[in-house]
C-alpha cells in the first residue's frame, strides 16, 4: 500500500494532515482504513479539459499507474480511459475523455463524441485547466459543456509547478463562466509532480454518493489487452514522432499469442500512417526510428504485463485514414 499524505487548511487557519491511502494492483493492505467512521463513497467521474490541459497525467498520477498515454501533442487521448483509485474514503472511478475542441474534422467530431457522452450518468466531473494557458474561446466551450452539472464539478487548475503558471486569471474564468461552483471546490495542483491531488480527490469524494466499491481493489482500468498494447505503442510512437505525424498515426494489433506455456506474450502490430512519405519517417534510416518506438514499446509493456514480451511491429499506410468512416468507426465508435 502506498500512503499519501496532504496537508488541508481548513477555515479557521487550523492545518491538519489529511492521509488518503492509494491502494494499487500490485501493492494491496489490509490497512485500516483512516476515517472508519464515516460510510464508504463510490463515484464515476469524468475529467473534462481542453486539449494538453493534463487530464491524462492526473489519472495516472491518481492511479499510480500509467493508464492512459501522455504526451506534449494535443488530443493525444482518443477513447473514454477508465482508471480507478481506490483510498480510505471510497472508489473513484474516472473516465478520462479526449481534450475537447473545437474544429469540424471527422476525427475531432468523433472525439468531441466520446467526451459529451461521458458526461451522461456521472455522478461528479473532474474540469481541468492548464494555467500556462490563457482561458479563451475553447476554455470557454470546454466550460459551457458543465453548465448544467455545476453541483457535480470540482475544478483542478493545473500546471501550478511552472514559472508561466497563471492561476489567478483561471480562478476569474471560472467564477464568470461557471459562477455556482464554490470557491472551495477549486484547486490549483501540478498533476506531474503530485501536489494538491489529495485535496482534489477529498473534494470529489465529498460530493461522491455513498456507496461500496463496484471494482476490486486490485484493478485500476478495465482496459482489455488488445486496447492498451495499441495505446502504449502509440505513446511510444508519438512521443517520438514530429509535427503531423503523431496525428496520422494510429496502432493495429494484429495477433496476440500466449506461448512458452502462458510465460511469453507474442504480439503482432502495425503502426498505420496516412501516406507512403509518413511511412518512411516512422522507419527511419536503416529502421532506426520503428526501433527505438519498438524497443520502448516493448519496455513499457514488461512493465505492466509479467509475462516476457515478443514484439513485432512492422508500419503500414493506411490511406486517408482520417477522413474514412470504416477505421474512425473502428478505433472511436461512435457514442450514440
Ligand atoms: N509541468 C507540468 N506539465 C504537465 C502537468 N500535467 C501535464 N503536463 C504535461 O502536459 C502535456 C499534456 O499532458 P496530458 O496529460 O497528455 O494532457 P491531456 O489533457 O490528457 O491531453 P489530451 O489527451 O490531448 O486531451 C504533457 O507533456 C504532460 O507532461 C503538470 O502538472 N506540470
Ligand atoms: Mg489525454
Amino acid at each position: 500500500m502506498i500512503s499519501k499524505t496532504a496537508v488541508v487548511s481548513t477555515d479557521s487557519n487550523t492545518v491538519y494532515s489529511l492521509e488518503i491511502s492509494c491502494y494499487n494492483s500490485r501493492n494491496m493492505s489490509d490497512e485500516i482504513k483512516s476515517n472508519e467512521n464515516e460510510p464508504l463513497r463510490t463515484a464515476v467521474v469524468a475529467i473534462i479539459g481542453r486539449p494538453s490541459a493534463g487530464k491524462s497525467t492526473f489519472l495516472n498520477t491518481a492511479c499510480q499507474e500509467p493508464v492512459s498515454i501522455v504526451s506534449p501533442i494535443p488530443q493525444t487521448t482518443r477513447n473514454a480511459i477508465k482508471g480507478i483509485v481506490n483510498t480510505s474514503f471510497g472508489q473513484l472511478i474516472f473516465i478520462d475523455t479526449p481534450g475537447y475542441h473545437d474544429s469540424e474534422k471527422k476525427l475531432n467530431l468523433r472525439l468531441r463524441n466520446v467526451t459529451e457522452s461521458q458526461l451522461e450518468g456521472i455522478d461528479c466531473v473532474l474540469y481541468v485547466i492548464d494555467s500556462t494557458r490563457a482561458p479563451g474561446e475553447e476554455e470557454a466551450k470546454t466550460a459551457s459543456l458543465l453548465k448544467e452539472l455545476q453541483a457535480k464539478t470540482v475544478v483542478a487548475i493545473n500546471k501550478c509547478d511552472l514559472p508561466s503558471s497563471r492561476p489567478l486569471p483561471v480562478r476569474q474564468f471560472v467564477s464568470e463562466q461557471l459562477p455556482n461552483i464554490p470557491g472551495n471546490r477549486i484547486f490549483e495542483m501540478s498533476a506531474e509532480k503530485d501536489t494538491g491531488i489529495n485535496e482534489v480527490l477529498k473534494a470529489l469524494y465529498d460530493i461522491s454518493p455513498e456507496g461500496e466499491p463496484v471494482y476490486d481493489e486490485e484493478l485500476y482500468t478495465d482496459q482489455d489487452l488488445t486496447f492498451r498494447v495499441c495505446e502504449v505503442i502509440r505513446g511510444e510512437a508519438i512521443n517520438r514522432l514530429q509535427d503531423e505525424i503523431p496525428h496520422a498515426v494510429y496502432v493495429e494489433v494484429a495477433d496476440v499469442e500466449h506461448r512458452n506455456e502462458g510465460k511469453k506474450l507474442w504480439i503482432r502490430a502495425f503502426l498505420c500512417v496516412e501516406r507512403e512519405s509518413q511511412k518512411g519517417i516512422v522507419i527511419g534510416k536503416g529502421a532506426s526510428k520503428i526501433k527505438e518506438i519498438r524497443t520502448a514499446a516493448v519496455r513499457k509493456l514488461s512493465e505492466i504485463y509479467i509475462q516476457k514480451i515478443d514484439l513485432d511491429l512492422q508500419v503500414k499506410v493506411d490511406k486517408n485514414w482520417r477522413q474514412r468512416d470504416y477505421t474512425l468507426n473502428r478505433l472511436i465508435p461512435q457514442q450514440k
